[in-house]
């Protein structure tokens, strides 16, 4: 029975399935009658709509209907509401100007969605989308975050193009720290731009009842239930009863599925009006215009330090740019949610931070895996490694003298959350091992007799993960004993599937393969707030956990009468209930099958067993862990290549040390990806995306990376039952600082102080030129 508990490194459940092809992803959804969309989308970064001429395309063969903004705001249908309360500088209300759906008047990104076009077949409505006749008057526009200040207004009703200041931490503390500070270290950090790539690209298929006046979305989406409570409550305005979410398996999703996007309102709406399913594929080439991006921040950091290297105090200042609509909470969350990691694994007497959103003429920001924590871990363990140089200390003592002991946890920190529990020093020495620090010499040494550099970097990474958010699990057993697992969460390809079912069997011994797993339906699921922020294990798990433990004492009152044994004297363990000190038992699928048969309960015991957990953490998890990489760099090319990666983590308890391994490579890759090549890039003067498809949209392939070696190092939490800290955005959160940072271990000797992801042959090799005519 253990084989398939907490700990084990089984192999996904999902697997078969899905490897033979018989995965139900969003495009293998049709529903019969339905016809097919393509949104026309804004050519130009800003400009006045001065007339749209849809005649044409409407009588082209096969179209349904063509509709605009004018159409939408006619039927008055909402738009996503906003929560969050944030001020501007000068203490005015945040300026979020939410997205209609379709854009009436003024297009402010391309890709701006302006008009819909329904036809019988994707062809016909890819054709007829050409037919519309859209006349522009071009606006000067503004894409660089460093020129959001200053540059033209993206809205008319916002001059300066801030949306909102969020500040966290001391600032008096700080400055005062800052006065009496032996050395300060200044940088200045930027942080590229970029889009997820995921393997299917987004969907929207919506059918409309009017027997039932009820919606159907089919979408891939990570939070089912908050998709249909926003489509009810603020897009339709009906009780959420009537909109129903499904989602199937998702081809990747990495923060940025998260929540209501335009299309999922659209094709409803436009199902509604039409009297048939209408369906959204988004192409490839479509995504990166469709899509809301992520990063894109620019901070000044300065760290101050005492004689002997102590930290005294971090002051941070990021322009973050959130694009053009910020239409929910989601769009503001990597500004400031996770900022509070700036001040990483370190003890900080005094920090202050602060984040100004502005706006731009791109598209909105919004989570992409690690949200904010990999843009903070990026900014202090660069600035301790430039600090070391600075001041000429060697950068693995720096980190030692200020690493926060594992004997002063819980550990409030000077951004004011608590870290409960972990042991860095520990992690980081023995990563130190793992990736054998001590032979990098010789190994720097070899390089450069092959003319190459060689570049180490050691960074600490911490993430905060699995907030306070409530998440719901049902288990539900049927008369001939089965069950059936329902949960809140939705699986985007971490596998869920198999870590509820390993925690499932730890709990109640039940087979997995006698248990059916279900996620993403509205109608099944009671309740959810779904996937993000590396939750789904630690909420979910314990949800489930919750559940599971309702099952036993309910069982335990069957199981006595059962036994004809007293309740107390029932203890359970290993899928049985028995009698203490006897050998008489009774299998928990005998005691699920008892409870559909009212004569074989205890009187008054209802009968059935379907028990749900419903947990909501008091605070977050904080996993946390070392990362080292080398790096090689072609002297004459500027060509990178990563020679190792190594990595100790430490997520508490490890559910599955397989799927665990496989969501670490995950993130490494997403991480490596931004800091050598990936990037959203914007013409400057025009606002045109010059990287809307893969043909300049460069993704790292197998080649781009080495094995990355990984060894867990836990230390359970006690904030829940499992012990277990979120993991699915460990692996990208250290790898953009230990990539860049040693990159510029290689490049500093040769003079290079500043440089800037990503680390591309052509950037590296700028960087060697202009560092050799400096010198
Ligand atoms: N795990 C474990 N022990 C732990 C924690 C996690 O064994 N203590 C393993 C489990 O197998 C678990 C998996 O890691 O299923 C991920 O767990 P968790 O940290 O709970 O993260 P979530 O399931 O909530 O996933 C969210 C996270 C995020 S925020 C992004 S973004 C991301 C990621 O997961 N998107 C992904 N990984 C992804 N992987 C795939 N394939 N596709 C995505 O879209």
């Amino acid at each position: 029975m253990e084989k398939f508990g907490i700990g084990q490194s089984i192999k996904r459940f999902e697997d078969p399935r899905l490897v033979r092809g018989e995965g139900r992803f969003h495009n293998d959804v049709n529903l019969p009658g339905q016809a097919h969309v393509v949104i026309v989308r804004s050519l130009h970064a800003h400009a006045r709509i001065l007339s749209i001429d849809t005649a044409t395309a409407a009588a082209a063969p096969g179209v349904l209907a063509v509709f605009t903004g004018a159409d939408l705001a006619r039927d008055g249908l909402g738009t996503m509401k906003m929560t969050l309360k944030r001020k501007r500088p000068d203490g005015s209300p945040m300026f979020a100007p939410a997205h209609r759906g379709l854009t009436q008047d003024r297009v402010r990104y391309v890709g701006d969605p302006i008009g819909l076009v329904v036809a019988e077949t994707l062809a016909e409505a890819e054709d007829a989308a050409e037919l519309v006749r859209v006349e522009y008057d071009p606006l000067p526009s503004v894409t660089a975050t460093a020129e959001a200040l200053g540059g033209p207004p993206v809205w008319d009703e916002c001059a300066d193009n801030v949306s909102n200041l969020f500040e966290a931490g001391d600032k008096a503390a700080t400055e005062a720290a800052f006065a009496r500070a032996a050395h300060v270290v200044r940088r200045r950090y930027v942080i590229t731009r970029v889009h997820a790539q995921y393997m299917e690209p987004r969907g929207a298929l919506g059918a409309y009842d009017p027997g039932e006046d009820r919606y159907t979305l089919h979408a891939d989406v990570q939070y089912p239930h908050r998709v249909r409570n926003a489509l009810a409550s603020n897009i339709f305005q009906v009780p959420e009863h009537q909109v129903r979410v499904i989602v199937g398996d998702v081809g990747g999703a990495f923060g940025t599925k998260g929540w209501q996007y335009p299309e999922h309102k659209l094709v409803l709406w436009a199902a509604r009006k039409l009297g048939r399913p209408v369906k959204w594929q988004c192409e490839r080439r479509e995504a990166i215009p469709a899509d809301e991006h992520a990063r894109d921040n620019v901070s000044e950091a300065e760290l101050a330090l005492d004689t002997d290297g102590s930290f005294l105090a971090l002051r941070v200042r990021t322009l973050a740019n959130v694009g053009a609509y910020v239409s929910s909470d989601r769009n503001l969350l990597a500004t400031f949610s996770n900022v509070v990691t700036l001040v990483g694994v370190y003890a900080f007497p005094a920090a202050h931070v602060q984040v100004l959103s502005v706006l731009t003429n791109t598209n909105s920001t919004a989570p992409y895996r690690g949200a904010g924590r990999p843009e903070a871990t990026y900014v202090i363990e660069r600035l301790i490694d430039d600090a070391a140089r600075d001041l000429g200390m060697d950068r693995l003592e720096l980190r030692r003298k200020n690493l926060i002991p594992s004997s002063a946890m819980p550990y409030k920190t000077a951004l004011g959350v608590t870290y409960d529990c972990g042991d860095f020093p520990k992690s980081m020495e023995r990563a130190l091992v793992l990736a054998d620090v001590a032979g990098f010499p010789a190994r720097r040494d070899a390089s450069r007799r092959r003319g190459a550099l060689r570049g180490l970097a050691v960074v600490n990474a911490i993430e905060r993960a699995a907030g306070p958010a409530p998440e719901f699990a049902e288990i539900r057993f049927a008369p001939s004993g089965s069950a059936t697992v329902f949960m809140g969460t939705k699986n985007q390809g971490q596998g869920h599937e198999t870590t509820f079912k390993q925690i499932l069997h730890e709990r109640l011994g039940i087979d997995p393969t006698e248990v059916r797993y279900i996620d993403g339906d509205t109608d099944r699921v009671a309740f959810g707030m779904g996937t993000m922020g590396s939750r789904s294990t630690v909420v979910g798990g314990t949800a489930l956990w919750t559940a599971a433990d309702k099952v036993i004492a309910k069982g335990k009152k069957i199981a006595a009468r059962l036994l004809e044994a007293a309740e107390a004297d029932i203890v359970f363990a290993g899928g049985k209930f028995s009698v203490t000190g006897t050998d008489r038992a009774v299998a928990l699928k005998e005691v699920a099958r008892a409870a559909f048969q009212p004569a074989q309960l205890p009187a008054g015991l209802e009968p059935g067993l379907y028990e749900t957990g419903t947990f909501a953490p008091k605070q977050d998890t904080w996993p946390n862990g070392c990362h080292v990489c080398e790096v090689e760099v072609d002297q004459d090319t500027g060509a990178v290549t990563l020679a190792s990666y190594a990595i100790v983590d430490d997520v508490g308890t490890v559910i599955n040390p397989l799927t665990l391994k496989g969501q670490i490579h995950g993130g490494v890759a997403q991480g490596v990806g931004q800091a050598l090549m990936e990037q959203v890039v914007y013409e400057p003067g025009s606002g045109q995306l010059l990287t809307a498809s893969f043909m300049e949209y460069a993704m790292p392939r197998a080649d781009a990376f080495c094995d990355i070696h990984i060894e867990s190092s836990p230390v359970p939490t006690k904030l829940n039952p499992l012990g277990a800290k979120g993991a699915g955005e460990a692996g990208t959160v250290g790898a953009l600082p230990a990539v860049i940072n040693a990159v510029m271990d290689a490049l500093a000797p040769l003079g290079v102080r500043d440089f800037d992801m990503p680390a591309s042959s052509e950037r590296v090799w700028q960087a060697i030129q202009s560092a050799g005519r400096s010198a």
